[in-house]
């Protein structure tokens, strides 16, 4: 396998494009050597432009849920894309999108849609501190809410990836009101709530944790939130941009029955076209323009094509069986994972919930983002270069997590994981 035509587009892509990619986590930055650059994709896998197939479980970071270039998918955003792609107008099918969100997640009793999870989490933010009228947010070190200023506070993803929590440019009066506390550690939210008492607008946390590895809530933790945040008079929201439609259909309120407040939905929801959305208590969204003074817009904000894509999504992702299939696959996968690093003695744990994984080089449990920091990064490096050279994808990046589709078949399965057995040898080789 070589990645010669993938070095030279890099090179000619770093010339125009900062750091040479559209988001810094596809830059490899973490795990080294340069990214491939991808020429298509069909079902479960990548190809890049030196020709080299790959089985791929980054999905775009989520959004492939069905596989790459669905069929179903394709034709609705090809029939949609016939009777024009864009109005900055309202359309049947916003409703009818916004009706499938409604009825997955009952907690978002109205849906404004808009084009990234960055957007949606920071009107979600917006409308929180209007409702409340209080300024201050809490949020949890290893979280990633998008890249709006008062959001870039000890983040994950990206930001984490490169060693950047805490991103320049960002004024300190814009983060003088996010205050941040360890994941799982409900007495430190406890302090925080008492350290400011009454003026916290909105607790935003991911219930499951896919942006520092995948980090699960520990029993009572999200409970916790949810009665510290109905006692002090502070919003729950639920970031499920990553969790919603992919640790379960009706996302972690569905498996939890806790019922956030505030909800914002991205990646799955658009089938791979740019959409996502935010929601909530119809008492809370009704102050959001123009039915309240809370101003939030955008010009593409439900857009035709990616409602078509996102409606088709939807649907195939709700046929019998096709979820307990995804999550049998993914089960599958980090069962078989945690097995093969056993026989190779390396300090490894992983974990999943519906068609969402990862996996730490780390004895475990993992329940935080300091305790992820702990995992041996260079074992994950040496990992992903052994995986990408046998044909399978990974993030590139110790502090992600990992996607399975529709798509992938039980032979991609087995595939995969015959390579992990030889990845993890190479693993031990070099350790
Ligand atoms: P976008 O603005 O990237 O659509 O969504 C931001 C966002 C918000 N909330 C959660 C829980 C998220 O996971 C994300 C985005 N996730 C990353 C993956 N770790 C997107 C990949 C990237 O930044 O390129």
């Amino acid at each position: 396998m070589h990645f010669d035509k993938s070095r030279q587009a890099m090179k000619a892509a770093r010339a125009l494009i900062p750091g040479g990619v559209n988001s810094p986590v596809r830059a490899f930055g973490s795990v080294g050597g340069d990214p491939i650059f991808i020429d298509r994709a069909q079902g479960a896998y990548l190809h890049d432009v030196d020709g080299n197939k790959y089985i791929d479980y980054v999905g775009s970071w989520g959004p492939a849920i069905l596989g790459h270039a669905h069929p179903e998918v394709v034709e609705a955003i090809a029939t949609a894309m016939r009777r024009g792609l864009t109005f900055g107008a309202p359309t049947e099918g916003e409703t009818r999108l916004a009706a499938a969100i409604n009825q997955l997640y009952p907690s978002m009793e109205l849906v404004r849609l808009v084009s990234s999870g960055t957007e949606a989490c920071m009107a979600a933010l917006r409308v929180a501190r209007a409702y409340t009228n209080r300024d201050k947010i809490l949020k949890f070190s290893g979280c990633y809410h998008g890249h709006a200023d008062m959001l870039l506070v000890k983040a994950g993803s990206g930001a984490l990836t490169l060693g950047l929590p805490d991103s320049p440019g960002v004024p300190a009066s814009t983060t003088r009101d996010t205050l941040t506390a360890t994941y799982n550690d409900l007495d430190a939210v406890r302090q925080v709530f008492a350290a400011n008492h009454q003026q916290i607008a909105v607790v935003i946390v991911e219930p499951i944790i896919g942006n520092a590895g995948f980090i699960r809530p520990q029993p009572g933790f999200l409970e916790g939130l949810r009665e510290l945040c109905t006692a002090a008079g502070t919003l729950l929201l639920f970031d499920e941009v990553m969790t919603g439609c992919r640790v379960a259909l009706g996302g972690m309120q569905g498996l939890t029955g806790i019922r956030p407040d505030l909800t914002t939905l991205g990646k799955v929801i658009g089938g791979g076209m740019p959409l996502a959305a935010y929601g909530g208590r119809r008492d809370i969204l009704q102050l959001i323009a123009p039915s309240g003074p809370v101003y939030q817009a955008g010009t593409l904000s439900g857009n035709p094509l990616a409602v078509a894509s996102g409606l088709k999504t939807l649907e195939v992702l709700q046929r019998p069986q096709a979820f307990s299939d995804l999550s049998k696959r993914t089960l599958q996968l980090v069962h078989g994972l945690k097995a093969a690093a056993r026989t190779h003695g390396l300090p490894f744990s992983a974990d999943c919930a519906g068609g969402m994984f990862g996996f730490f080089f780390h004895p475990g449990p993992v329940h935080s983002l300091e305790q992820a920091k702990q995992s041996q990064v260079e074992l994950f490096k040496t990992f992903f270069h052994s995986m990408l050279r046998r044909g399978v994808y990974l993030a590139p990046s110790a502090f992600e997590a990992g996607f399975v589709s529709l798509a992938h078949s039980e032979a991609d399965i087995e595939r995969t994981l015959e390579c992990a057995n030889e990845a993890f040898q190479d693993v031990a080789a070099a350790r």
